[in-house]
C-alpha cells in the first residue's frame, strides 16, 4: 500500500466546507427537472388502478383527441423491446424483469399501462386521466396476497457446533416495516433524440448512469456509442435510484420513436406507488451459547420481499442480510437461509443499508435475549464474543473476510459515553442498550480519469456519482492531496457516461473506498507519465502548469479493483423512555462511535452519519408502507407516511475511531449506511429493555405510540393486572 500524503490545506482529513452548497442553497442547482431543451415534450403515465388482473381494454381515443397530445403509447407498442437484467448475486435466481408498459396483465397497483406524450406536462396529465383502462379481476385462485414464489435463495451452512452443552438458547421472530426511500427529489428523466441525429442523450436522476446506459442500450437495441446518460444534480437516492425503471425505458423509447425530446418527472404519489421500496424482511432466528457466554450456533431464515418485478440490485438485501447476520461476533457455526420472495406491490430493492440494518437488528435482539437467558449483562455477552482486533483479518462462518478494526474498543467507548444507569422516579419505563454493527463497503472496481489540460487545468472525472454527499468536495481533497495542489484548483466531473468511459456508480458505501482509490491511481498515472517524459522525479509539489506547457497536456485513466471489502463498523448506545399511559416513546440519547477507516473530510463523514441516523430513526419510530388486503396502497402521500423531521432527532454524541483498511489505497471504509444500520437496532434493543419487565417478549417497529400502548395493555391483560377490563 502506498502511503497517502496529507497536504496542509484542505487535504485528506480536513473538515473543508462543501463547495456544492452555494449553488444548491441559492436555487442554482441543476436537477433533472431543470434540464430545459427547446421543443421538449412531456410525458405522463397511466397506471393500473388495480393490484392484479387482466387488461381487458386500454381506450385512448378520447385522450388522443385532447389539445396538445402528440402520441399515446400502450404495452403492445413496446412489446419488441429487450428486458433489463438482475444482478445474479444469489446462486438460485429466477429474474422477474419488468414490462416497460403492462401488456396483458397487471401485477401491482401503479404499474404503468400507457404513456401519454404531449406539448406540456399539464396536457399530458389531463389526457392520462382520460385514458380508459379496464382491468378484469383475476380468477379467485390468484387473488392478491396469493402464493408467494421464491425467486432467489442462498444458504450458508457450516458443520454444526456441538450444542448439547448449550446453557441457553434464544429466538426472535421479527418483521421489519416496508419503507419508502422518499428522496427529496422524485425520479425523472429527459430523453433527447432530437438534438443530435441518430443519438440519444438522457438526463436521469441516477446513482449509476453508466449502468443505465448499458441497460438502456441493450433494451432498446441501440449501439451504446450512440447513447449518453448524464446524472445532473440528484436530490437524494438511497438505493432507490440505482437501477433502471420501466418508466425510464418507456420514456426513452417514446423519444426515439418520435425523434423528439421527452421529459417525465414523477409526482410524489408516483414515487410512493412505483419507486422501489426497502426493508420489509421477516427473520426467524435462534442463537445458542455455552454457560460462559461463548456463542455456539446461529440458525436463521431470512425472507425478503421482492414485490412484483426485480430491479438490477433486487437480491442484494436478502443476500446481505444472510451473509452479514453474525455481525461483529464470533459464532462457532451457522445455518442461515435467505430467500427473495415475490410479493404483491411495488418492487422492493436496495435502501440505505440494503440488508445490513436487517442483519444488525436481528442479531442484536438475539444477543439481548440470550444475555437475559444466561443472566449476563448484554454488554458482557458482547465483550466475550467480539471478533478481536488481533484476530483480523477474520473469516466469518458465512465466508466474509472482516479486514480490520477493534470492535470491542468501539463498544466499550460507546458504553462509557452512555454512562451508568440512573434510577429515575418519573413514572416512565426506561430502557437502554449498547449495540454493535458492521458495514461492508462493496467489492469490485471503479474508474477515474485525470486530465492535465494544455493550459495547466486539472480535471478529475470519477465513476462515483453524486446524490448530495459532497462528492466534488471529497474528490478535490483526494486529488489535491495526491497531486500536491490546492483542492480548489481541481475541476470535478461525475455522473457522465462519457467520462470515465465505464463505471459502476455510487452504491454500497463504495465511493470513497473504491472510487477514491481509483482517483489515487489516476493521479499516480498522471505523475508517472510526467516523469517518463522528463526522465526524472517531479517531486512532491510538481509545477503542473509548467508540465502542461512542456507536454501539451496529459491524461491518465485508472480502473481500481479493491482487494476485498473494507468493513466499517461501530457501536451505538441508546437510552429511551416510554410513557406507559400513552405509549409515547422518547429517544433520550444516542451515543455513537464509528470507524470508517481513513476519513477524507470529517464534516462530510459526520453529515453521512447524521443522515443515516435520521433515516434509521424514521424506521424505528414512524415509517411504514401499508397495503390493504386488496393490494391498494394506503400510504400514498406524506399525509399517511411519516418521515422524521428535525425535531425527531434526539440529543447525540458522535465519536470516531480511525483504523485504516488494508483493502484499498485510501484505507477508507463505508459510512453512508452506518446510521441507518445502527440506529434501528439500538432503539429496538433499548425499547425491549424498557418493556421487558412487563413481560413483552417482542415488538416490531415502527414504535408508534398506538403500537407501544397496545403492547403494554396486552401485557398487562395477560399478566392478570388488567383482567376484567374487556
Ligand atoms: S442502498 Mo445503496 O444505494 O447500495
Amino acid at each position: 500500500m502506498t502511503p497517502v500524503s496529507t497536504a496542509s490545506s484542505g487535504g485528506i482529513g480536513q473538515a473543508r466546507r462543501r463547495v456544492e452548497d452555494r449553488a444548491l442553497l441559492t436555487g442554482r442547482g441543476r436537477f433533472t427537472d431543470d434540464i430545459r431543451i427547446a421543443g421538449c415534450l412531456h410525458a405522463a403515465f397511466v397506471r393500473s388502478p388495480e393490484a392484479r388482473g387482466r387488461i381487458a381494454a386500454v381506450d385512448t381515443a378520447e385522450a388522443a383527441a385532447m389539445p396538445g397530445v402528440v402520441r399515446i403509447f400502450a404495452g403492445p407498442d413496446l412489446a419488441g423491446l429487450g428486458r433489463t437484467s438482475v444482478n445474479p448475486l444469489m446462486p438460485e435466481l429466477r429474474p422477474l424483469p419488468p414490462e416497460p408498459l403492462a401488456i396483458e396483465t397487471v401485477a401491482a397497483v401503479g404499474a404503468p399501462v400507457a404513456l401519454v406524450v404531449a406539448d406540456t406536462a399539464a396536457a399530458a396529465m389531463d389526457a392520462a386521466e382520460a385514458v380508459w383502462v379496464e382491468i378484469e379481476p383475476p380468477p379467485a385462485d390468484i387473488a392478491p396476497g396469493g402464493p408467494e414464489a421464491v425467486q432467489a435463495r442462498e444458504r450458508w451452512r457450516t458443520p454444526k457446533q456441538d450444542t448439547r452443552n448449550a446453557a441457553a438458547r434464544a429466538g426472535v421472530s421479527l418483521r421489519q416495516p416496508l419503507l419508502a426511500p422518499a428522496a427529496l427529489e422524485p425520479r425523472g428523466l429527459v430523453a433527447d433524440a432530437a438534438s443530435e441525429t441518430g443519438r440519444l442523450t438522457v438526463w436521469l436522476g441516477s446513482q449509476s448512469p453508466h449502468r443505465a446506459r448499458e441497460e438502456l442500450a441493450a433494451v432498446l437495441g441501440l449501439n451504446p456509442e450512440l447513447l449518453r446518460v448524464v446524472a445532473p444534480d440528484v436530490g437524494g437516492a438511497f438505493g432507490m435510484k440505482a437501477s433502471l425503471y420501466p418508466e425510464d425505458i418507456a420514456v426513452a423509447f417514446a423519444a426515439r420513436s418520435l425523434g423528439r425530446c421527452v421529459k417525465w418527472i414523477a409526482t410524489r404519489s408516483e414515487d410512493f406507488l412505483a419507486a422501489t421500496q426497502g426493508r420489509g424482511q421477516s427473520v426467524e432466528a435462534a442463537l445458542s451459547a455455552a454457560a460462559d457466554g461463548t456463542l455456539l450456533h446461529l440458525d436463521a431464515s431470512v425472507r425478503a420481499p421482492l414485490g412484483t418485478w426485480m430491479p438490477y440490485s433486487a437480491v442484494v438485501p436478502a443476500r446481505n442480510a444472510g451473509r452479514i447476520l453474525p455481525g461483529p461476533y464470533r459464532v462457532a457455526s451457522v445455518d442461515i437461509e435467505a430467500s427473495g420472495v415475490e410479493t404483491r406491490g411495488a418492487a422492493v430493492g436496495i435502501y440505505r443499508g440494503a440488508g445490513r440494518p436487517e442483519a444488525a437488528l436481528a442479531m442484536e435482539l438475539l444477543v439481548e435475549r440470550l444475555a437475559d437467558a444466561l443472566d449476563l449483562p448484554p454488554e458482557e455477552l458482547r465483550r466475550r464474543n467480539f471478533v478481536k482486533a488481533t484476530d483480523m483479518p477474520w473469516t466469518t462462518p458465512t465466508g466474509q473476510r472482516l479486514d480490520s478494526g477493534d470492535y470491542s474498543a468501539a463498544h466499550d467507548r460507546a458504553a462509557a459515553l452512555l454512562g451508568p444507569e440512573t434510577a429515575a422516579q418519573d413514572g416512565l419505563l426506561h430502557g437502554r442498550a449498547t449495540v454493535a454493527y458492521i458495514e461492508p463497503s462493496g467489492l469490485g472496481w471503479e474508474t477515474a480519469r485525470l486530465t492535465l489540460g494544455a493550459d495547466g487545468a486539472i480535471t478529475a472525472a470519477t465513476g462515483s456519482t453524486a446524490q448530495g454527499q459532497g462528492r466534488t468536495t471529497a474528490v478535490q481533497q483526494i486529488v489535491g492531496s495526491r497531486l500536491g495542489i490546492d483542492p480548489d484548483a481541481v475541476a470535478v466531473i461525475h455522473g457522465d457516461s462519457r467520462a470515465p468511459a465505464t463505471a459502476i456508480g455510487a452504491l454500497a458505501s463504495r465511493s470513497t473506498p473504491i472510487g477514491g482509490s481509483a482517483l489515487i491511481e489516476a493521479c499516480d498515472g498522471l505523475r508517472r507519465q510526467a516523469e517518463e517524459r522528463f526522465g526524472r522525479s517531479i517531486g512532491n509539489c510538481p509545477d503542473w502548469p509548467a508540465i502542461a506547457l512542456q507536454t501539451g497536456g496529459l491524461e491518465a485513466d485508472a480502473t481500481y479493483t479493491a482487494g476485498g471489502e473494507a468493513w466499517g463498523y461501530g457501536a451505538v448506545g441508546s437510552a429511551v423512555a416510554i410513557d406507559p399511559e400513552t405509549g409515547v416513546l422518547t429517544v433520550e440519547r444516542l451515543v455513537w462511535v464509528d470507524d470508517a477507516g481513513t476519513v477524507v473530510n470529517p464534516m462530510l463523514a459526520e453529515g453521512q452519519l447524521l443522515g443515516g441516523i435520521a433515516q434509521g430513526i424514521g424506521e424505528a419510530l414512524i415509517e411504514r408502507i401499508v397495503y390493504d388486503a386488496d393490494g391498494q396502497l394506503l400510504t400514498g402521500s406524506f399525509m399517511d407516511y411519516g418521515i422524521p423531521r428535525a425535531a425527531d432527532m434526539p440529543p447525540m454524541t458522535l465519536e470516531r475511531m480511525e483504523t485504516p483498511s488494508p483493502a484499498n489505497l485510501l484505507g477508507a471504509k463505508g459510512i453512508g449506511e452506518a446510521g441507518a444500520i445502527g440506529a434501528p437496532a439500538a432503539i429496538a434493543c433499548a425499547v425491549m429493555d424498557a418493556l421487558r419487565p412487563l413481560g413483552v417478549k417482542h415488538l416490531d417497529m415502527p414504535y408508534t405510540p398506538a403500537h407501544i400502548w397496545q403492547a403494554i395493555r396486552d401485557a398487562r391483560i395477560n399478566d392478570g393486572a388488567g383482567a376484567g377490563d374487556r
